[in-house]
């Protein structure tokens, strides 16, 4: 087994003692009690809740610590002793705080009680819950439903977002995007085309049947750390893992467990990829389509020579189609030309595939690397394509696995969230609730923004984000987002996307599902979906951040209940004191996935989802699973080949950071510190534009829409990327990215490859 050499630029283990002292840090940063920290201890346990941080799934023999040091610093986050009170906005007009950085802002503290925008003192000011709901139903009610948007960030559990997209739907619109628009819709499209379901296949049993894992454009160690147990196990029993990335990401070169003593006591580590290559950004389905070829080439030698064929001809012949047009593509395509864009050598390329030809059994992980690309859902397709070939879809160990990103955003979709009229089910909630749904498609988060950008948006209510920050084109859409009408934001920390308020503007404090929901009826349980696919019940256990502030169903159902009156069938002060009715409802609506909820909630381990293409049914058009012709290798149509200084700029997720929540500037494992506005830089492309480490410069997206768009003061820092391709933060360089750059079957934004030149 061939070693992987660490970043020089963090040359340890990801885990280990750096993530131990970063998790007591952070406890003491935000004034966490010691008492309060022994709630960690019931993060994401079957009796406990569920961790706010990612999606990852979790176990039904939990570890002791089921949690990582990500998922400990977003309960930290949460669990915060500071509070952002009434007499804080007194002392801070809404223009002041315009200029606090984004850490800042969240980081001092919770918000305690409604607020409402007031022009005259440009201040939010105090507000009852029940006058808010009042004016909030009544500016809804003056508008034109289709000029509406209710957007979803990912967290809010299943009961929140069922009632939230029956609210939409009742009020007359479909304009429910998600962050699964910015994030892994890529996934929905692509796998939904291809084998009939738009989420992974894989539970964690695969992990203990699996002969070799790909991991595609996503960072493990930073984004769903708790995953690393099950690598570290799978590579204990000598299951190789192949990385594709760019960078060198210290969670997918080596991990210390922080929860194992001998692992802490020894240097002893677990060696995690045993390939590594560095992939140029964009690169992948080049780097795929390698290594499709490098395996029929092998199976048409076998074939001639009367040899047992590499692929799995049965599950070809039996359940895809498309196979001979797409392996025609791949014998003809050149491999000097899967190296130009790949960034790859042929010879490493079949390394990979002759472990992969070697293999019985396959999962691909993948990230956004994948998916943020203008050719993203081809990359996806791609991906498939490799897995069909030797049958790794519906066997155990083996299938696609999309690693989400909120913790529920894919349960968001199964309870209804979608601007696709399509993937409702309308009929199904016509008759359950006695009322006609909108059947016109709605707007996801691009859409949304390109209509807000032309005044044909006037209000956003938001369940949770900060879209002001994640969007891209951030000096078109900012601007956009400040003639709003009306702007609704339930969230539990304030953010610049309250601040560049609507005319009118509410900001709704809601409870973490850390905390205790208490209604009248008695305590409150919520539920959600893991990246697994599998349900999970999660029970609050740290004390309400304050009196005034209330759980996000309560919130939803005062809107309803305010905006639609008799117009709704739906008791909501029932639903919003006793959510195992809500439960009741949604396993009405989806008896196949739902049915007993309330009492399946609980099992350890949550329960599954059924997937046809686990056991090979393929709900697809032809009714097979579909192997797709790429259209072309990757070449971004935006990246200007004529350009010869143009960069590739990937938009990355430091450590100690949540989405657009900073918890400390700091990128620990990339050797980043005190900053985030840095450009991480091949040492050649550097030295050819005649720059030096430490120069600061001034980034400028190459695009012909007359537009200007810059950022400035960038610190060159080094690092060991492909030439050609640079990497930046998430979400400074927004304002770098336009939003007509995304994928076109998707819409996903191609935040991982802008097209960019350096302009001193
Ligand atoms: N702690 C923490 N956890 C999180 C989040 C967070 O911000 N912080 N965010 C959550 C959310 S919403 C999401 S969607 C996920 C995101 O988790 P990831 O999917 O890991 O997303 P990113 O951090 O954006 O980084 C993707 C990785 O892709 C690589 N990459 C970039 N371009 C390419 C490419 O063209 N090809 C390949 N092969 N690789 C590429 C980058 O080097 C990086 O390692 O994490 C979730 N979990
Ligand atoms: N350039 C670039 N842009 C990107 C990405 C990228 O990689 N590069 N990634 C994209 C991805 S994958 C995603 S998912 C989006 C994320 O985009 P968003 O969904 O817009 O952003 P978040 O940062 O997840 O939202 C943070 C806010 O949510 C609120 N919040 C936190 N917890 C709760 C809760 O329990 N309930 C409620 N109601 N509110 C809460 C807090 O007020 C916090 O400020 O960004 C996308 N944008
Ligand atoms: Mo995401």
């Amino acid at each position: 087994m061939s070693k992987v050499n660490k970043s020089p630029s963090y040359p340890f283990a990801s885990g280990g003692w750096g993530s131990l002292k970063s998790v007591t840090t952070i406890l003491a940063q935000e004034k966490v009690a010691l008492k309060d920290s022994t709630i960690l201890l019931k993060q994401n346990k079957p009796d406990g809740f569920m961790c706010v941080s990612c999606s990852w799934a979790k176990p039904a023999d939990p570890h002791t610590f089921e949690f990582c040091e990500s998922g400990a610093k977003a309960t930290a986050w949460d669990t915060t002793a500071k509070r952002m009170t009434p007499e804080f906005f007194e002392l801070n007009t809404v223009t002041s705080l315009l200029n606090w950085h984004d850490h800042d802002l969240e980081e001092a503290g919770r918000l305690t009680a409604p607020m409402k925008y007031d022009a005259a003192t440009d201040r939010y000011t105090e507000v009852s819950w029940e006058e808010a709901f009042r004016e909030i139903g009544r500016e809804l009610g003056a508008l034109d439903p289709e000029s509406v948007v209710f957007y979803a960030s990912g967290r809010a559990s299943l009961e929140t977002s069922y009632m939230y997209q029956l609210f939409a739907r009742m009020y007359g619109c479909n304009n429910l995007p998600d962050s699964s628009n910015m994030c892994h819709e890529s996934t929905s499209v692509g796998l939904k085309e291809a084998i009939g379901v738009g989420v992974g296949t894989i539970t964690l049993e695969d992990f203990e049947k699996t002969d070799l894992m790909f991991f595609f454009g996503q960072n493990v160690g930073t984004n769903s750390p708790r995953m690393l147990h099950q690598l570290q196990d799978a590579r204990k029993r000598g299951v190789p893992i192949i990385t594709f990335n760019p960078l060198r990401e210290p969670g997918l070169v080596s991990f210390a467990n922080p929860q194992s003593p001998v692992q802490m006591l020894t240097p002893a580590e677990t060696q995690i990829s045993t390939q590594y290559h560095q992939v140029k950004t964009g690169g992948d389905t080049a780097a795929i389509l390698g290594m499709c070829k490098a395996v029929i080439e092998a199976d048409d030698r076998a074939k001639a020579q009367g040899l047992p064929r590499v692929i799995d001809v049965a599950f070809v012949d039996e359940h895809t189609t498309g196979f001979d047009e797409f392996a025609a593509c791949a014998r003809a395509t050149d491999w000097s030309e899967i190296e130009r864009v790949s960034g790859l050598t042929r010879a490493a390329l079949l390394d990979a595939a002759g472990e992969y030809m070697r293999a019985n059994a396959v999962m691909a992980h993948y990230g956004m690397g994948l998916t943020q690309h203008r050719l993203g859902v081809q990359n996806v397709r791609m991906l498939t394509n490799l897995l069909l070939l030797r049958g790794n879809i519906g066997k155990p160990g083996a299938g696609p696995s999309p690693v989400r990103g909120h913790s529920n955003v894919q349960g968001q979709r199964t309870v209804g969230i979608t601007e696709k009229p399509e993937l409702a089910p309308l009929d199904q909630l016509a008759k359950q609730f006695s009322f006609e749904p909108p059947r016109k498609k709605g707007l996801n988060t691009v859409e949304a923004f390109e209509a807000m950008v032309k005044g044909n948006v006037k209000a956003v209510v938001n369940l949770g984000g900060n879209l002001v920050r994640s969007v891209p084109d951030r000096l078109q859409t900012e601007p956009a987002w400040a003639r709003l009408r009306l702007t609704v934001n339930v969230a539990t920390k304030l953010n610049r996307s309250h601040l560049v308020h609507g005319e009118v503007s509410y900001v709704l404090p809601c409870l973490s599902r850390i905390e205790i929901h208490r209604t009248p009826l008695g305590d409150q349980a919520v539920s959600m979906e893991d990246s697994t696919g599998c349900m999970h019940g999660s029970r609050g256990a740290a004390e309400p951040a304050s009196e005034k502030a209330r759980p996000e169903p309560f919130i939803v159902a005062g809107i309803a209940k305010a905006t639609l009156g008799e117009r709704s069938s739906v008791d909501w002060d029932a639903w919003r004191d006793d959510y195992s009715l809500v439960r009741g409802e949604i396993a009405t609506t989806y008896p196949d996935i739902f049915h007993d909820f309330n009492e399946r909630m609980w099992q350890p381990g949550g329960f599954h989802r059924p997937l046809p293409a686990r056991h090979r049914e393929w709900k697809t058009k032809s009714g097979k699973a579909e192997f797709l012709t790429p259209h072309s290798l990757g070449e971004d149509p935006d990246m200007p080949e004529k350009v010869p200084e143009a960069l590739r700029l990937m938009t990355l997720r430091s450590d100690s950071q949540f989405n657009t929540t900073i918890y400390k500037i700091e990128d620990r494992f990339r050797g980043v510190k005190d900053t985030r506005m840095v450009i991480l830089m091949n040492k050649a492309d550097i030295e050819k534009r005649r720059l030096h480490e430490g120069q600061k410069v001034t980034l400028q997206t190459i695009a012909d829409d007359g537009i200007d768009r810059r950022l400035e003061g960038l610190k060159i820092k080094a690092y060991e990327i492909p030439e050609g391709c640079i990497g930046g933060y998430y979400p400074e360089c927004n304002v770098l990215l336009p939003l007509w750059h995304y994928a076109k079957e998707s819409k996903v934004p191609g935040a991982k490859s802008i097209p960019v030149r350096i302009v001193q």
